[in-house]
């Protein structure tokens, strides 16, 4: 329950019209409490009705995907695009491919994709989209024909300046690449439909890292501005193996820090020395192989089943680069136990609300992934950029771009805590700071969506 009527007529509407959806349901909670001081301060965004609209799709795209194995036999998948909302720019958001993937979890990662855009500073608006296929395990055949039934609906709804997809969970640069190979071939025409993209046909330098290192360039932000303090010396836990965790780990370990423990869906790896991150980068992004390889191939290195375990090991920063609602209170409680200084969110709302709640109470610092990650969407709109200039910067000058753009976030959202009354509260300035500008947009163009 909220202190606003506005905000509580609000959300019941929301549990009304999306029963069951609780992970979409968890996202629009945690952003309209924050946003509780900026609706008593701001009359408008009643009178506008802003808050009914911004929870509301603009546009919801659920689709047939059929497909044939190499076997011969035909399979059907769903596929979701959520068009969420296109204030400030093209819908803009990846492509989650996930057995567990329903629309709860495409509405939620669409709604905060909005925020976490708008925090870029970049003119992107917000979705998400996806399908319950789960590429594991299939040949890249099986995963090329999949790709192009699914691109053969999707491309009807999407376009350079309407909607640019991107990657995801299960979603990387084979998948894009034969995503945007059937664009082609449907449309005819060679746009930045899509961001991710390989190096030879249109994507940008720095894309593949930029979520990881966006996130250390916030979480060193955030460790020098509030703590004095920084990477150097510290032991740094971080979950997942995909795309975000492996540059995660890269740009920590640069920073001076030493990753002790990386994860997959299935267990966890300790390496007291440091994980050897090419050992890991052969294993994940050559072989698809899985994590618990690692042991086989590093000395002194241990494997543990269950993902959970990994926030029991004794850490000062951690980096949640997995999934959603992977810390939960119980491991929060271990990780402050165990003396942790700092969270950093690098995959979408990895921590339930009451790990969030015991980090915060504990003096943790805390950022949230819409501002933490955001590193990786503002890359995906410097590729935007390049493609329609039909130009390509370098590696440094994109790295150099995000970096800029991950510093400029910590302190917007930090001075919107602050300006509401709730200094230090990261989850707080990320939403408000990210709400601003879209109500701002909404309010100008009038009852457009
Ligand atoms: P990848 O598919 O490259 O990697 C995902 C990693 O997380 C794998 O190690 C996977 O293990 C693990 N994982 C997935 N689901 C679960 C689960 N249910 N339980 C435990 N582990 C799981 O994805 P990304 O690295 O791209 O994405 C990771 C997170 O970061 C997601 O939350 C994503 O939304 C977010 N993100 C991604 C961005 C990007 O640019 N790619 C940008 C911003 C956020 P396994 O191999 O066993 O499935
Ligand atoms: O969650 C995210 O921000 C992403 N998966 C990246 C989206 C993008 O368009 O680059």
């Amino acid at each position: 329950m909220f202190k606003s009527e506005y905000l509580n007529r609000v959300y019941a509407g929301v549990e009304a019209r999306n029963p069951g959806e609780k992970e979409f349901l968890q996202a629009v909670y945690e952003v309209l409490e924050s946003l509780e001081p900026v609706v008593e301060a701001n009359p408008r965004l009643e009178e506008n009705g802003i808050l009914e609209r911004i929870v509301e799709p603009e546009r919801q795209i659920f689709f047939r995907v059929p497909w044939v194995d190499d076997n011969g036999k035909v399979h059907v998948n769903r596929g979701f695009r959520v068009q969420f909302n296109s204030a400030i720019g093209p819908y803009k958001g990846g492509i989650r491919l996930h057995p567990s993937v329903n629309a709860s979890v495409i509405k939620f990662l669409g709604f905060e994709q909005i925020f976490k855009n708008s925090l870029t500073s970049l003119p992107i608006g917000g979705g998400k989209g996806g399908s319950d296929f789960d590429p594991k395990g299939k040949s890249d055949m099986e995963v090329m024909r999949f790709c192009q039934s699914f691109m053969t609906e999707l491309s009807k709804h999407i376009g350079a300046d309407t909607d640019v997809p991107a990657g995801d969970i299960g979603t990387g640069a084979r998948e894009i690449g034969f995503m945007y190979g059937q664009y082609k071939r449907l449309r005819n025409e060679f746009t930045g439909v899509l961001t991710g993209k390989g190096l030879t046909y249109g994507g940008s330098l720095a894309r593949k890292e930029a979520t990881g290192f966006g996130l250390c360039y916030f979480v060193e932000e955030m460790l020098n501005c509030m703590k004095n303090d920084s990477f150097k010396g510290k032991t740094v836990v971080v979950s997942g193996s995909g795309n975000v965790a492996i540059y995660a780990n890269q740009k920590a370990t640069e920073l001076g820090g030493k990753v002790i423990a990386m994860s997959d869906s299935n267990g966890y790896i300790v390496d007291k020395n440091g994980i050897n991150l090419d050992v890991v980068k052969q294993i994940k992004e050559v072989e698809r192989g899985r994590i618990k390889e690692y042991v086989n191939r590093v000395k002194g290195a241990e494997y543990f089943e269950g993902c959970s375990g990994i926030w029991t090991v004794k850490c000062d920063v951690a980096l949640p680069c997995a999934t959603q609602n992977e810390i939960n209170e119980e491991s929060a409680k271990a990780l402050i136990k165990n003396g942790v200084i700092a969270v950093g969110e690098g995959a979408n709302m990895p921590s339930t609300p009451e790990a969030v709640a015991a980090f915060q109470n504990a003096g943790v610092l805390f950022a949230p992934a819409k501002a933490a990650n955001a590193g990786g969407v503002a890359t995906s709109a410097l590729e935007m950029s390049q493609n329609s200039m039909r130009y390509s910067w370098t590696f440094s000058e994109v790295d150099a771009k995000l970096k800029t753009i991950m510093v400029n976030i910590f302190h917007n959202a930090y001075n919107a805590a602050e300006k509401y009354g709730k200094k230090g509260n990261l989850v707080a300035g990320a939403n408000i700071a990210g709400f601003e500008k879209v109500a701002d947009a909404m309010l100008a163009q009038g009852v457009a969506y």
